[in-house]
């Protein structure tokens, strides 16, 4: 039984409240759900973080490293701009999916660089609220090889 964590970024606590058209309408609830149904029929241990602080993500990136075979990060904005983000995911020795809800290579400059992509295993972005559970999968059948 495969133990993964999700972490997610600043603002995706608001998920469903705006940006309908660019993140879906599901809200972090919704979402949670979703992955949780997806793990218990895949035999995974599935927890959950979030916070909109990068000393708490950074926190809760140090404390996997000895409790969790994997993690999976949509470190929101944080993926474009913290060093500190990147310094904490690489002390891990644990595979690492970066992840987006939006295809973050079809918007803005700004967001098509990435500070976590060198570091993951690999990415997974623009297909919405469903890149929650096909990184699971791939977090699983990597796990499992
Ligand atoms: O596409 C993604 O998942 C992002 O990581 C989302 C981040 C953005 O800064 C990245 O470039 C791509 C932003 C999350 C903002 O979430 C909101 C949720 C609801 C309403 C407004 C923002």
């Amino acid at each position: 039984m495969n133990k993964i964590i999700i972490v997610n970024g600043p603002n995706l606590n608001l998920l469903g409240e705006r940006e309908k058209n660019q993140y879906g309408s599901f809200t972090l609830k919704d979402l949670e759900k979703k992955c949780t149904e997806y793990a218990k029929k895949n035999n995974i241990t599935l927890s959950f973080f979030q916070s909109n602080e990068e000393g708490e993500l950074i926190n809760q990136i140090q404390n996997s490293r000895n409790n969790q075979d994997g993690l999976i990060i949509n470190a929101g904005g944080y993926t474009h701009t913290s060093v500190a983000i990147h310094d904490a995911l690489k002390i891990l020795k644990i595979p690492i999916i970066e992840l987006h809800i939006s295809n973050i290579y079809n918007r803005e400059e700004f967001r098509h660089k990435s500070l976590i992509s060198r570091i993951a295993k690999g990415v997974i972005c623009g297909f919405g609220i469903e890149g929650y559970t096909m990184s699971l999968e791939a977090m699983n059948k990597f796990l499992d090889k």
